[in-house]
């Protein structure tokens, strides 16, 4: 299923799902096309104008033709109905139950702010009014005490392998999707909504790169939707790290160093 060239390296628990429904819907997708091509086919042989002169009149109309059409729809109505049902936001709940990590990306024209809780596990509060490109990207009120802690990064998401993450995604300005195409992680980030991803990476970096042969390859966190003029340039890094990395990362990262990054990319 995830050979060289079909699909990306999968490093999601999820992944080998989507990877499969990917075929299944294909496999059903030419089985129902080839059911109506068969279908008109047949019309056009069976009620050519040859052996049906006349309009009207008696005309053979076998009720197999029928229950073939019939069933045809309950199929596609059974697909449809099925493949539209909300599981990405269905196993968020239980992932939080899992002791997820939690974080918050906001989208914007033309990056990724990564927001972590802090060792509080609370988000800070934030203002649009202090909203700055820059030193305060998500208008987090400093002097809040849940957002003293708060850690923000730009284009870089860093998060421990075999550990749920849920991730409560927004945007800034427009229509943006993140995209982490080894994760098989796909959402758009929509204005006004906070929506909530969940999955659990299973493969770390290091691992990553030395399945690739390449020491200096990472995960893509990359932009799916069309937003604007620099939309090409809307990408970042996922950073898997072990469980104990992580928690050293984590505990290592001060606000202060993540405003000079900041100031660097703006300038
Ligand atoms: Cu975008």
């Amino acid at each position: 299923m995830t050979g060289p060239g079909l699909y990306p390296v999968l490093a999601s628990l999820h992944g080998g799902r989507i990877d499969l429904l990917m075929v299944a819907v294909h496999g059903v997708i030419v089985t129902v096309f080839l059911g109506w091509f068969y279908l008109f086919i047949f019309i056009l042989i069976r009620f050519r104008r040859a052996a049906h002169a006349q309009p009207g009149g008696a005309r053979p109309r076998p009720r197999w033709l029928y229950a073939f059409a019939i069933l045809l729809l309950v199929v596609e109505l059974a697909l449809d109905l099925g493949f539209s049902s909300p599981y990405g936001v269905a196993g968020v709940e239980d992932k939080l139950k899992q002791n997820a990590v939690e974080l918050r990306v906001v989208a914007q024209q033309y990056a990724w702010n990564v927001h972590y809780p802090g060792a509080d596990g609370k988000f800070g509060r934030t203002d649009p009014l202090l909203v700055r490109n820059g030193l305060n990207p998500l208008g987090l009120v400093r002097g809040d005490e849940a957002a003293k802690d708060d850690i923000v990064l730009l284009n870089q998401m860093v998060l421990p392998v075999d550990r749920p993450a849920v991730i409560y995604l927004s945007s800034k300005d427009v229509i943006h999707s993140l995209n982490l195409p080894e994760f098989r992680v796909k959402q758009d980030a929509i204005p006004g909504m906070m929506i909530p991803v969940g999955f659990t990476p299973t493969m770390t970096t290091a691992a990553f790169r030395k399945l690739k042969g390449d020491d200096k390859r990472d995960f893509e966190m990359a932009c799916a939707q069309l937003c604007g003029l620099a939309h090409f340039n809307m990408r970042g890094t996922l950073t898997v790290l072990s469980k104990e990395a992580f928690a050293a990362w984590l505990a290592d990262k001060t606000p202060k160093q993540e405003a000079e990054e900041y100031d660097e990319f703006w300038d």
